[in-house]
Order: structure tokens, then sequence, then C-alpha cells
């Protein structure tokens, strides 16, 4: 009987003393954080509905989004449906049901996430966390937790703050720690006359959010840097510097956001650095199209070097990976499942890199061959592999996931009108 492309595929790695089992077994181990603000253009669930703001943007109007819990929670469960593996979901504070009851950013409770953590329950899932500091009316000039008015600077600090009750609730609940980053919008669109000022304001801001002490085993605080965002080209309060330093020095995660640095600066490149000096690190994993655009992660350079750089370092239990990409123009569970599959996809060719045999080489200094090999396991039959890994989970293999999607369009999201 002649070999299966899987079992045939598998002996080209073997040769490298890679063992794909074991491949399968660590990957299958390995949650993504699944963003949940893909399904609905980050619109989230308040009453008083209002425009995105902050320098970030949706673009697209690809009919059949979410409009409430109960459907973003029904596309969620068709792209994880379609996705290998087990997961978390990643949650925004615009995100809580109040059953048409108008509660302000700072009053949020964890009764208001009682429906996503049943949910998460039910599906054996870990929830994550975002403060949503932008789209308000006190984010309008763009300052928030850097503000000169201490009134808006403590809005946003009781906002923060009850955000991380939330997540020591989902942490409590579902028995995994909820990751709670906090990212917010503050820069100047133009030159500014005093840089530091703010910083010392959102340092300040900071610590007050902070001054509540969570158990590690319910919430783990994230900070998340920016370069530039529209409108705040000039200056961004919250730099990489800035909550590197923070985060060093307060035991925080530092979260590296794919889109948040100059074009050709890569945050695979930053991950062994941190790695030396933080327990754990925190991803945003996303694809910049010339400049912050957060398109739809593909199977890229960049997003094989972050998986390569996450398992070579054998990482992956300290690196929490979470996506962040809102495309409107496409299928919006399409797009989760894309962009998730892809991920798994990059952890899974990481995990079969003969990561030793090289390192030697390189030690050895072998440069010859280490270029070589790494050109010549470009075109290593990684398919086959990737297929039989979905096959065993029990998600699609190949392409053939596109009929669920085109199923669950003509049946469910064609009829959100
Ligand atoms: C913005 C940050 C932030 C947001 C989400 C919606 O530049 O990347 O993470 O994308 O919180
Ligand atoms: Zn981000």
């Amino acid at each position: 009987m002649a070999n299966t492309p899987f079992v045939e595929a598998k002996t080209h790695y073997e040769r490298f003393g890679v063992n794909v089992e074991e491949a399968f077994q660590k990957l299958s181990t390995i949650p993504i954080s699944v963003h949940c603000w893909q399904g609905d253009d980050i619109t989230g669930f308040e009453v008083t509905k209002r425009e995105l703001s902050g320098g970030i943007d949706v673009t697209g109007n690809y009919p059949g989004k979410a409009r409430n819990g109960e459907e973003l929670r029904a596309d969620l469960d068709k792209a994880l449906s379609l996705i290998p593996g087990t997961h978390r979901v990643n949650l925004h504070a615009i995100y809580a049901e109040t059953d048409g009851e108008e509660v302000d950013r700072d009053a949020i409770e964890p009764k208001h996430f009682k429906r996503w953590v049943d949910w998460a329950k039910e599906k054996g899932i870990g929830l994550d966390f975002n403060p949503t500091v932008f789209a308000h009316p006190k984010a309008e000039d763009g300052l928030t937790l850097s503000h000169p008015d201490p009134e808006i600077r403590t809005f946003w600090i009781n906002h923060c703050k009850a955000s991380r009750k939330i997540a020591a609730y989902f942490g409590e609940e579902l028995g995994t720690p909820s990751l709670v980053n906090i990212w917010v919008p503050d820069g100047y669109k133009d030159t500014p006359s005093d840089r530091l000022t703010p910083r010392k304001r959102l340092k300040e801001s900071l610590d007050e959010i902070f001054s509540e002490e969570y158990d590690e085993s319910l919430v783990l605080d994230a900070v998340e840097s920016k370069l530039f965002g529209i409108g705040s080209e000039a200056y961004v309060v919250g730099s990489h510097e800035f909550y590197l330093s923070y985060a060093q020095q307060n035991n925080k995660l530092c979260l590296l956001d794919s889109g948040h640095f100059h074009p050709t600066e890569t945050i695979s490149n930053k991950l062994s650095s941190l790695l030396l000096f933080n327990e754990k690190v925190a991803l945003h994993v996303s694809r910049p199209v010339r400049w912050d655009s957060d398109h739809v992660v593909t199977f890229d350079d960049e997003l094989k070097e972050i998986a390569h750089e996450i398992i070579r370092a054998d990482a992956h239990e300290r690196v929490n990976i979470g996506l962040d990409f809102f495309d409107a123009s496409i299928n919006r569970v399409a797009a989760w499942t894309i962009g998730t599959r892809n991920t798994v996809k990059a952890l899974l060719y990481a995990l079969l890199e003969p990561t030793n045999h090289l390192k030697e080489l390189q030690e050895q200094g072998n440069f010859t061959e280490r270029l070589a090999l790494l050109e010549e396991f470009k075109t290593y039959p990684f398919g086959a592999i990737w297929d039989e890994y979905c096959q065993r989970q029990q998600v699609p293999v190949k392409e053939s996931w596109l009929n669920d999607i085109k199923e669950y369009e003509e049946n469910i999201q064609s009829k959100r009108v």
C-alpha cells in the first residue's frame, strides 16, 4: 500500500530528528486569544452608539455583522469550530450586556458579562479583557489617562479599575487568569512642546489603576504601546520605551502589537530580549500594510518569524498570543478563521524546525549550512502535516471550511438586516 501524504511528509522531518507527534501534542496546548471585535467592527453593545475613535479605523461594509451578544457568540462559535485547538476569547468593555440600561464605562460590573462567562464555561475556554478607552465623549480630544483634566483622568482610571474587577471575575469563574490589556490612544497630531508631563500623568494614572492587587492566578495586567495613530502622528504618550520601562518596573506584561512599530521594525526580533528580562510577554498579532492597518493575519514571513521565536525559546507558556485585526470588507467569520488558522499554522511550522541542529550550525559558525537549510525547509511538505493536524482536531481540511462559511452566510448572516 502506498504511503499517505502525511506519512510520506513525516519522514522528511524525521530525518532531522523532528518528532511530528510531539509537535502536534505541544501545539494542541497553545491557546490563541481570539479578539471578539473582528465580529462587529469594534461596535460593541452600548446603548448609546458611538463612532469609533482613538486613531484606529475599520473599513468595508460587508453585510451580516453581529448586532448583539447572541449573534456575536454564534459567529465566534462558528469560527472556533473551523480552527484546530482550544482557544480563548478576548473581549472589550463595550461588549457589556446591560439589557437596555445605560451604564457608563466607569460603572460596568461583572454581572454585565455573565452571559459571556456562561458561554465560555460551556465551551471550556478562557476569557481575556480590555478596557475601552476610546469611542466615548470623554476621549474626544484624544487624551484619556494622561488628560490635563483630573476629572477625565479619574473617569478612565475608574473604568480601568472596573475592567480589572471584571477580569478577576473571569479568572475566578473560568479557572484561568484573564489578561487585561490597557491600550490608550493618548497623543498629539503635531509636535508637542512638552513630552514629559503627559507621560508623567499616564504613569500616575497607571499606578492608581494597579494599586488594587489581584492574584496572578486571576488577573494578568498588560500594557500596550504604540508609535503613532491617526491624529497622534507626532507623539504618542504610551510609547514603547514608556511601557517597556513601566512593565519592567512594575512587574506587568509588556504587550507588543505587530502594527505598532516603524514599518521595517519587527516584533519577532524583540521577543528574545523581552523573554530574558520578563517572565511573561503578551502579543497582538496583526498585519500592518504600510501603516497600522490591522489587516487579517496571513501566513507571511513575520508571522512565521514570531512563531519561530516563541518556539525556539521554548516560551509558548510565557507568551500570551492574542490577535488584533479588523476587516469589514470580507465575511467577518471568515476573517477570524483565516487569521487564527494562520497563527496556529505558523506555530506548527515553527514546531517542525530542527531547532537544535540549526542552533548548533550557528554556534559552529557554519553560516553556509544554516542559510541552506533554512531555505530548503521552506519547501518541505508542510501542507500534508498541517492537513493531518486539522483532521485529527476534527476541523475542516484545506479550504473546505469555506463551505461552512458559505452555508452560515446564507442561512444566518444574510438574514441580519
Ligand atoms: C490600537 C490597539 C488596540 C486596539 C484594540 C481594539 O492601535 O492595537 O489593541 O486595536 O484594543
Ligand atoms: Zn493592539
